[in-house]
């Protein structure tokens, strides 16, 4: 009997589960919940909760567990033979908490299958909402943790990053702060992922130190909780985070809940969960030095495996742990595919028109430039979003299509320099990654060859591969376990799609590099006046 494994991933739009066959090496079965569309009663949009302060972003962590139960009457529905799902993995959105009160693990312990998971969990949430990585309302904690630590670069030393409006920490100390009954009230709080991995299992589940380096909480470098960092978020928060594991634990056995409902042998072991850019990490093959990723999901990241810790002490971007015990860099913008779907659906577009005004349009955009801040951004730090335009209007379509995907790219390699060389290939992944177009904008503002592979839902087919490499290194001594023989496995570099940059545009683009960097340093940090350099800009590349 083949082995198989699944790898699921909580993300901020959706559930998708992806299931591999060991022995064949095929991805067999993928299938998604979509929380806006499947879940209506929750009425999201995108995944998350409206709120009229656009800093605060929060979702619901009960919709996530009904979204699992419905993914998995999807693999009853399909005949799926889930006993032969030998291991479990998951990822999860990064940052976002989850709190619970003292009636969770009694609740989880004590599931009878013949009702709903969510009506048995629902009263054990101290907190109805999850704050989650959108959120940007905490930057008054996010300086009083910064400064009780020592400033900017101690924190960074500390927990691999400075404070960031999003990350859990600064998150769990402003509801302290303005809800201390409730915040006394929790027992637990987890991270989506470690919430999501102690449904499966029946009881709490640990943090992974892959997504715990992204709470400011966690010692980078023992990767264990760090006492100073706690001290300075909330009262006691020691006794109420799960321990920490690695990322390959075998954390247990599927909760008997779900062997009895939806057939999973009993045996089928859980690994930990991760967050989703670690599992993206795994699910594109990063598990050498040299290439990085770009995957353009709800957010846009950049992300590098680093064999040893390297900090940015410039405080743009973060230092996570790798799953394979190493690290990874990262830098992160909100403003991904939200924000191109607002170019999109204010010029009433499907993303095929949008690719062909994209095409249409000469690159370098005639010198007109955005700064897309639809949302608010991480990186560049912008809190109050508004999106600023050189050189045309909000009317413009065709400048308004190549401004933002030339704003998105521009500003990935403007704030990526400090990861080091340039990149000999970037990988491509996430929803957005399905456009072609999109990545050839990308593949000549980088110069760099982009490879995307045939499943973009990289997050959960780390997962899945976590777990296969998990349940062998630990069941099985017959069973080669090199990431590399795993990965070359599944990932099938031959059927991979490859676009390469145009030749003789590098000159247009290190310039058009320039020229956007003097509008962001214009706009955030009172420089200069970029309207000279356009001109220059203009007249070089389109003289008429
Ligand atoms: P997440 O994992 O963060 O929930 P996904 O990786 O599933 O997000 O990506 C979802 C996004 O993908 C959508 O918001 C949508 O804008 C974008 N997307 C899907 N198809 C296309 C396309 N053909 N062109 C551009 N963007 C696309
Ligand atoms: C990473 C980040 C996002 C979330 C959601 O730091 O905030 O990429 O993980 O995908």
């Amino acid at each position: 009997m083949n082995d198989y494994f699944l790898g699921l991933d909580c993300s901020t739009q959706s559930l998708t589960g992806v299931i591999i066959d060991f022995d064949s090496g095929e991805v067999i079965f993928r299938n998604k919940i979509n929380y806006d569309v499947d879940l209506p009663l929750y009425k999201t949009q995108n995944g998350v909760v409206i709120h009229e302060d656009p800093k605060i972003v929060h979702s619901y962590p009960l919709m996530w567990v009904e979204s699992l139960e419905l993914l998995f009457e999807k693999f009853a529905q399909n005949n799926i033979p889930i006993e032969k799902i030998k291991g479990i993995s998951g990822s999860g959105q990064q940052h976002g908490t989850v709190y619970l009160n003292d009636k969770f693990e009694k609740g989880l312990q004590n599931l009878k299958s013949s009702e709903p998971l969510s009506k048995q969990l629902e009263n054990t949430f101290s907190r109805k909402t999850s704050p989650i990585w959108m959120d940007s309302s905490t930057t008054k904690q996010c300086k009083e943790i910064r400064e009780s630590l020592g400033g900017i670069e101690a924190t960074i030393k500390i927990t691999g990053s400075n404070t960031y409006e999003r990350f859990s920490g600064p998150q769990i100390r402003k509801f302290y702060q303005e809800n201390s009954e409730a915040y006394n009230n929790t027992k637990i709080i987890h991270l989506v992922s470690s919430f999501m991995a102690s449904i499966l299992l029946g009881k709490n589940a640990p943090i992974d130190n892959s997504d715990g380096a992204g709470m400011n909480l966690m010692n980078i470098k023992t990767k264990k909780w760090d006492n100073r960092a706690l001290d300075a978020t909330a009262p006691n928060l020691k006794q109420k985070l799960p321990s920490l594991a690695n990322s390959y634990d075998i954390i247990g056995k599927i909760s008997p809940y779900f062997a009895k409902k939806f057939h999973f042998n009993p045996e089928t072991l859980i690994i930990a969960w991760s967050g989703d850019n670690p599992n993206s990490l795994i699910g594109v093959g990063l598990v050498n030095k040299g290439k990085v990723a770009i995957s353009l999901g709800t957010s846009d990241t950049y992300f590098g495996y680093l064999k040893k810790l390297y900090l940015d002490l410039n405080a743009e971007g973060h230092v996570f742990g790798s799953p394979t015990g190493d690290y990874m860099s990262l830098i992160c913008f909100k403003n991904g595919s939200l924000a191109r779907e607002m170019i999109k659906d204010r010029f009433n577009l499907d993303w095929n028109q949008f690719s062909k005004i994209l095409n249409k349009t000469p690159m370098g955009n005639f010198g007109k430039i955005m700064l897309p801040y639809f949302f608010p951004e991480i990186v560049p730090l912008v809190l109050n979003p508004k999106v600023y335009r050189f050189g045309f209007d909000e009317n413009d379509l065709e400048g308004n299509v190549r401004a933002i995907i030339e704003a998105q790219f521009l500003s990935m390699r403007l704030h990526s320099r400090w990861i080091g060389e340039k990149p000999t290939e970037i990988y491509a992944t996430g929803g957005a990654s399905a456009n072609k177009d999109i990545l050839k904008v990308a593949a000549n503002i980088f110069n760099t060859t982009i490879r995307r592979f045939e499943i973009t839902d990289s997050a959960a087919l780390g997962a899945a591969f976590r777990s296969a490499k998990s349940y062998y290194d630990f069941t099985d001594n017959d069973i080669e376990k090199k990431w590399e023989i795993i990965l070359n496995k599944f990932l099938k570099f031959q059927d991979s799609i490859v676009i390469e940059p145009d030749k003789g545009y590098n000159e247009l683009y290190d310039d058009m590099l320039e020229l956007y960097r003097k509008c962001e340093d214009f706009i955030l940090r009172n420089g200069e006046d970029p309207e000279h350099f356009r001109k220059k800009f203009i007249k070089k590349y389109f003289p008429s």
